[in-house]
């Protein structure tokens, strides 16, 4: 699409709007589009579609810390691996935990999900259909019960039983940071007592079409929780996703799964170069 152009202002402004519709933001794109015509001026590019290159280098630059290693997730043989998923409501954790839980049972793991989500009505008819449909046990207490028991069920269940994996649904209540930061709190205090491990995967969930709004979401639960990494949904619709490219780079976190459907196995580990493919492609 940038063949055989003329490298001018206009030809950098059609890049830069490029970006802003694919979600990058406004100052991440200024700082790339800055950073390109340097490049071009320093390598001396003389077409377009050099240019189109360099950029797509500068934007997969920008996704350093998604290396093989630190997408993978961390997941232990010989011992309880916790896996608590936050998110505001809507985004996909419930969905993505049944994905999640699918691909870590066909691994041969023993999983073990608690449905965390006690605030919403039908959260939890919610997580025990995903619990059916994966052969996965579900950990559950009634509507309106307190999250942190759930998880302290869930986690002594999941002890005492041997399980591998223990994955930990949350609601996603944004509305009063306060109350949500007790909650995680509290939450994050009995999963280290109760399994013994310090360290566990947080992936924060975030919405692929919310837009900029997604970087503020992953500011806010940065500053809760110890995030460990960074799940991307919705990304089958038209949305780009481009709001990563902020969000990995200020939380300095990596992708560790794109949520590409609503069904079970849509699912995808993240991959820097296709993602970035994916900007330039309609
Ligand atoms: N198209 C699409 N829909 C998704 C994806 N992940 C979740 N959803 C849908 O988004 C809606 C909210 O998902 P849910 O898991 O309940 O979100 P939660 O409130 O964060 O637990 C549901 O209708 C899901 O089917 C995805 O990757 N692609
Ligand atoms: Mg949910």
């Amino acid at each position: 699409m940038f063949l055989g152009k003329t490298i001018d202002d206009e030809l950098y402004e059609e890049l830069e709007e490029l970006l802003i519709q694919s979600d990058i933001g406004m100052d991440m794109t200024m700082e790339i589009v800055a950073d390109l015509e340097k490049q071009v001026a320093k390598k001396r590019l003389k077409a377009s579609q050099d240019v189109y290159e360099e950029l797509k280098e500068l934007l997969k630059s920008k996704l350093v810390y998604n290396t093989e290693e630190n997408t993978k997730l961390d997941i232990q043989n010989g011992r309880l691996n916790i896996i608590l998923v936050v998110g505001v409501n809507g985004v996909g954790k419930t969905t993505s935990i049944g994905k999640i839980a699918k691909k870590l049972k066909d691994e041969g793991k023993k999983v073990i999900i608690g449905a965390g989500d006690t605030f919403r009505a039908a959260a939890i008819e919610q997580i025990e259909e995903w619990g059916k449909r994966t052969g996965v046990e579900v950990v559950k207490q009634s509507h309106g019960s307190d999250p942190a028991a759930v998880v302290f069920d869930t986690v002594k269940m999941a002890k005492n039983r041997n399980f591998d994996v223990a994955i930990l649904d949350t609601a996603g209540r944004l509305h009063n940071k306060r109350d949500l930061m007790k909650e995680l709190e509290k939450i994050n205090k009995i999963i280290k007592e109760k399994s013994g491990n310090d360290k566990f995967e947080t992936l924060l969930v975030i919405d692929s079409t919310t837009g900029q709004n997604g970087l503020e979401q992953a500011k806010i639960f940065n500053e809760i929780v110890d995030l460990t990494g960074i799940i991307l949904t919705k990304f089958d619709g038209t949305a780009k996703g481009g709001i990563i490219f902020p969000i990995t780079n200020e939380l300095k976190k990596p992708i560790k799964f794109i949520g590409v459907g609503e069904g079970i196995e849509d699912l995808r580990k993240f991959d820097s170069k296709e993602f970035v493919e994916a900007i330039f492609s309609d």
